[in-house]
Order: C-alpha cells, then sequence, then structure tokens
C-alpha cells in the first residue's frame, strides 16, 4: 500500500505498536502517537528505514492539544487515509463500590472523550477528500460487561456505540467506519490496569495462550487492504482458549 498514510494512536505499546510495524514492513507511511517521547523515538528510528514516520507526542485528554497536533502535520503527514483508534487502557479492576473516581474519569476522559477527539480533529480532511479509513479499537468489554469491568466495559460499550454512530451519520461520505473488538491480548494493558504491579499483570496471561498484539496488527492489515467498496463494520476476536470475558479455559 504505497502512497498511503495511517495515524495510530497508542502507538508505543502493545496493539498500537505492533500494527505500526506491520504497516512498515508494507510500506504505509505513519504518524505514530503516545505520550512517551523515548517510545516515540526508537520507533521512529526503527521504521523510518522502511517508510516515512512522523511521531506525535499528546495525551488524548487534551481537547486543543490533540488539534493543535493535527494541525502541525504538513506535507504528506497532512494527508492521512487511514486512522486507528487505539490509544485506551482499562484502570484498576474493581467493584464499582470500591473503584476510583480518578479511574472513572481516567477511562472515559482517555478510551472515549480522548477517540472523539482524535476523530474531530483528522474528520474534515477525509471528508473533504470524500476517502478515508476510521478503525476504533473497542474491546469484548464492550460487547459484555464482567464483574469489577464497571466503567472499562462502559468505555468500550461507549466506543462500539459511537463506531455505530459515526458510520450511519458519515454513510454518503465514502468514508469507511468500523471497529474491532479484541478479547484478551497480552500487552502492556494488565500492567497498567494494575498500576504496574506486573505480577499481578502476569498472572492474568498465565495457563492459556491469550492473543499477541501481532495476530491483531495482521488483523487490522487484512481489514484495511481490503478492496474499497468493503468496510469491515465489526469484529470480535478472540483467541481460542476464551469463549466470552469469564470464560476462559485455563490449565
Ligand atoms: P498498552 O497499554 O500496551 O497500550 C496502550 C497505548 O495507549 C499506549 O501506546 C499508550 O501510550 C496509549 N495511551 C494510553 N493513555 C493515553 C493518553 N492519555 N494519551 C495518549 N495515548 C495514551 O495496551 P493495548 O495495546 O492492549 O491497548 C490498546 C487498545 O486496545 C486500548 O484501547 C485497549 O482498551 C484495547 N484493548 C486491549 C485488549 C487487551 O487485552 N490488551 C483487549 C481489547 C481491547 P502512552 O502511554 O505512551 O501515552
Ligand atoms: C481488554 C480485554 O477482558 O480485560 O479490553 O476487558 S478485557
Amino acid at each position: 500500500m504505497h502512497n498511503t498514510t495511517a495515524l495510530i494512536t497508542g502507538a508505543t505499546s502493545g496493539i498500537g505498536m505492533a500494527t505500526a510495524r506491520y504497516f512498515a514492513k508494507n510500506g504505509i507511511n505513519l504518524v505514530i502517537c503516545g505520550r512517551r517521547q523515548e517510545k516515540l523515538d526508537a520507533l521512529t528510528v526503527e521504521l523510518e528505514k522502511l517508510v516515512e514516520v512522523h511521531a506525535l507526542n499528546f495525551d488524548v485528554r487534551e481537547r486543543d492539544k490533540v488539534q493543535d497536533a493535527i494541525n502541525s502535520l504538513t506535507g504528506k503527514f497532512s494527508h492521512i487515509d487511514i486512522l486507528i483508534n487505539n490509544a485506551g487502557n482499562a484502570h484498576g479492576l474493581d467493584t464499582f463500590q470500591e473503584a476510583s473516581l480518578d479511574d472513572f474519569d481516567a477511562m472515559l476522559d482517555i478510551n472515549v472523550k480522548g477517540l472523539l477527539y482524535v476523530t474531530k480533529a483528522l474528520l474534515p480532511q477525509m471528508m473533504e477528500r470524500k476517502s478515508g479509513h476510521i478503525i476504533n479499537i473497542g474491546s469484548t468489554a464492550g460487547k459484555e460487561v464482567y464483574p469489577k469491568g464497571n466503567v472499562y466495559c462502559a468505555s468500550k460499550h461507549a466506543v462500539d456505540a459511537i463506531n455505530q454512530g459515526m458510520r450511519l451519520d458519515l454513510n454518503g461520505h465514502n468514508i469507511r467506519v468500523g471497529a474491532i473488538h479484541p478479547g484478551m491480548v497480552e500487552t502492556g494493558f494488565s500492567e497498567v490496569r494494575f498500576k504496574g504491579n506486573k505480577e499481578k499483570a502476569d498472572k492474568v496471561y498465565q495457563g492459556f495462550m491469550p492473543l499477541k498484539a501481532e495476530d491483531i496488527a495482521d488483523i487490522i492489515y487484512f481489514v484495511v487492504t481490503r478492496p474499497y467498496h468493503v468496510n469491515i463494520a465489526d469484529l470480535v476476536v478472540m483467541c481460542t482458549d476464551q469463549a466470552s470475558s469469564t470464560v476462559v479455559n485455563k490449565n
């Protein structure tokens, strides 16, 4: 896919980083986003051997900074063909009554409002060109609710609804909109959820074979390389050992 540029939020880790690498190997130019500058720098050095890469450091929660970052793009980086709305995390795994309002704020501000800010900043150029592809990374947590998932699940249900709403309202503008909803993927996700407790995080993925970030990157690449009249609207992906958020075959 030459002469194609993708903007990936949350490219400093996990699914976003794997997707950036997969895209670069396949000739897609990149705008990689995140807050950790050292990760952005290292990924830029690695991938600019393959394609053109531009890094943007911003927090998706900061509406003005998001807009400024998108406005700062020039040349081929100002023409974004593919937006991967991936930045996000779970913060905490606590009962509703025990969970902190700070964690609730973080999940709603990042997973929901951040996605809205980035999309609204990029959408005008896609509408003007009458082309573009928006992929929203949801979760199986956006399809069902599990104990202690409360607001993380709510944030991903919101992504599911926003994905559907965007697709409805953009119908007729020749812009593809779809969501991918992964089950358990071994990334930095659980370390963030458990606030740096690596032991707790590692335990989540023990006793079965979870998805890897590369599995989702492979699927994202499949989705973006379908003929333009084909839009994969909604895709749920779990590892073979997972049947639902709470049913996982662990030995
Ligand atoms: P990681 O923790 O590995 O990556 C999260 C990414 O999001 C990082 O690059 C991080 O970058 C970025 N990010 C987080 N907060 C912000 C913020 N405030 N502003 C800008 N960027 C931010 O997790 P995953 O790769 O697993 O998660 C990616 C997406 O996939 C998320 O939306 C997650 O909900 C979803 N998902 C994950 C699943 C899993 O089991 N892992 C399953 C289903 C969905 P930085 O810290 O540098 O800002
Ligand atoms: C991440 C997967 O099961 O932790 O969205 O909600 S799960």
